[in-house]
């Protein structure tokens, strides 16, 4: 017989929860107690467990399976009815929240370090997701961390492991473990919002694609959903199997990361579309023929057509971005008539607008796209979206890209991140910048019209979150934007984002690089980047 223990404990420092959950090295989780007090104080802090339902899954990522053996008798000994863990611990996230949502549980926890790097010496996370299938808000993440700071005990089963790859249920003590395959559920979420019809015909007449998994949780939906459902010829799906360190590289898909899928579509013969998906799932990189498609822009052309896709048939409520994001997306919903949203960075912060039905569509520029379908973003979602529009306006994608920038103007959009800075030297840097008051400045060929650092009221819960990044707006629109990542483990990582607007069509075909030249100089000669971090150039431009 399975018995529960108790077990006494210490806090550590730092277990609080950043833009995504908790992220530390492999070592810091692997340590005795770790991973468990920070389970402990989760289960703490949502209210009465007590013969609820939590799902659980993660990215596949190196100790996903040992974590997940810990939190399953932890959720029996604290008293849960029952877990429902996808096969062999997988879950992508935005697969996560739809089940959480379809099966109405008491939320989820989630296994994942999502675009940084896995492997022994590598990342791992965790988070909790609430019962509306979301990551939880600012109120609980801070509810868990400052519980973990005064824990003294766990309760955890003492029971043998389970195996995580054999469908269907086993016991744990009184808790039931459903091992099951969420692919299919997902699968049929997509085909309820997209024209699987019209992206079957557009495969049939001889469109191709590429999809970069980057060897993390997306291989297994993308083959499922492209290859089986939907026709496209097997090896559309590159890197598709999971592997624990995701085959060594960073599943980050972004022009730097994701070079195999930038290189395939590059060329005369290259493939008419090309996409790609973080550690996690549900970020995504969209790519045409030769043709870089940002992250705000995505949001912005998906906005303007979403009625081509059945499930926006009746059309979008409004539109949410977080506020480094460009301005893009607004200029679509000033068009239709609808509000323009602008949240503190994080999927967090869209939870409580798409509850509402203030939002439907949402995005961040660090490729992540969704809508009010699940509460996370959502990589092939945007995939898709993007397939049906494609297939309904059977253009290319430079060609409807270029269409919306002489429709409605670019919003020219560039980020700089200096990764693995020197922690104390990034603080410095913004209390600098906190410090500075520029308004009616002129800073080369702008009129500075404010700074500020960015605060936030959500409109529904009315819930305050301050210090969400120093934005310095000129008056022309332009801006520059500066954060210190939420995500990393080692150092800091400074973001720079810079944005202008170029109505001119003329122009439109320029490098951002060189578009942005003069904004960028004055962003690193504001925040004084080399002075302060001894960077001459960002580690990675995208
Ligand atoms: C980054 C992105 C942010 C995103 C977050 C989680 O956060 O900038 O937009 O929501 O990652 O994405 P930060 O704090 O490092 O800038 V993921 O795909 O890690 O769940
Ligand atoms: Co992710």
């Amino acid at each position: 017989m399975a018995t529960v223990k108790t077990v006494a404990t210490t806090p550590f420092s730092g277990q609080k929860p950043g833009t995504s959950g908790l992220r530390k090295k492999v070592a810091v989780f692997a340590q005795a107690h770790y991973l468990e007090n920070f389970v402990q104080s989760v289960f703490d802090s949502i209210g009465d467990i007590a013969g609820k339902t939590l799902v659980v899954g993660g990215d596949g990522r190196y100790h996903n399976r040992t974590a997940i053996q810990t939190i399953l008798k932890m959720a029996a000994a604290n008293g849960f009815a029952k877990v429902m863990v996808g096969r062999g611990g997988i879950l992508s996230t935005p697969a996560a929240s739809c089940v959480i949502r379809k099966y109405q549980t008491f939320g989820g926890i989630i296994l994942s370090a999502s675009h940084n790097p896995g492997g022994p010496t590598e990342d791992f996370g965790i988070k909790y997701n609430i019962p509306a299938g979301g990551p939880a808000p600012e109120a609980i993440t801070e509810a868990i961390f400052a519980r973990s700071e005064k824990i003294t005990q766990y309760r955890i089963l003492d029971a043998a492991d389970l195996d995580l790859d054999r469908l269907g249920e086993q016991h744990l003590g009184e808790m039931v473990v459903e091992v099951f395959d969420s692919v299919a559920d997902y699968a049929e979420l997509m085909q309820s919002l997209f024209d699987f019809d019209a992206i079957r015909a557009a495969f049939k007449a001889g469109f191709r694609m590429k999809f970069d998994a980057m060897h993390a949780v997306t291989g297994p939906y993308a083959v499922e959903i492209l290859e089986h459902r939907l026709g496209a010829p097997a090896g559309t799906v590159m890197n598709g199997v999971p592997l624990e360190d995701f085959g060594g590289g960073h599943p980050d898909p972004n022009l730097v990361h994701a070079h195999d899928l930038v290189a395939a579509l590059t060329g005369a013969g290259a493939p008419d579309f090309g996409a790609a998906s973080d550690g996690d799932g549900d970020r995504n990189m969209i790519l045409g023929r030769d043709f870089y498609v940002t992250p705000s822009d995505s949001l912005a052309v998906l906005a303007a057509n979403a009625t081509l896709c059945p499930g926006y048939k009746a059309g979008l409520k409004g539109i949410a971005r977080s506020m480094p994001t460009s301005a893009a997306p607004d200029r679509v919903a000033a068009r239709l008539g609808i509000p323009a949203w602008e949240t503190p960075t994080g999927w967090k912060f869209f939870g409580t607008l798409l509850d509402a039905g203030k939002a439907t569509f949402c995005g961040e520029e660090s490729f992540g796209t969704g809508s009010d379908h699940v509460r996370e973003k959502d990589g092939l979602w945007a995939v898709l979206a993007w397939l049906n529009v494609l297939a309904v306006r059977k253009q290319s994608v430079a060609e409807i890209v270029t269409a919306h920038w002489q429709d409605y103007g670019r919003n020219v959009y560039s980020r700089h991140d200096y990764e693995g800075i020197d922690s104390a030297a990034a603080e410095g840097l913004m209390e600098h910048l906190r410090s500075l008051s520029l308004k009616g400045q002129t800073l080369g060929a702008y009129r500075v019209a404010f700074n500020d650092d960015f605060a936030y009221t959500d409109p529904v819960d009315g819930s305050v979150s301050k210090k969400q990044g120093i934005r310095v707006v000129f008056e022309d629109g332009s801006r520059v934007v500066f954060r210190l990542s939420g995500t990393g483990t080692e150092g800091a990582t400074l973001r720079v984002y810079i944005e202008r607007y170029e109505p001119d069509a003329a122009k439109h075909h320029l490098d951002p690089q060189v578009a942005l030249a003069d904004l960028i100089s004055i962003a690193r000669d504001l925040a004084q980047i080399e002075a302060r971090t001894g960077r001459t150039e960002p580690t990675v431009i995208t």
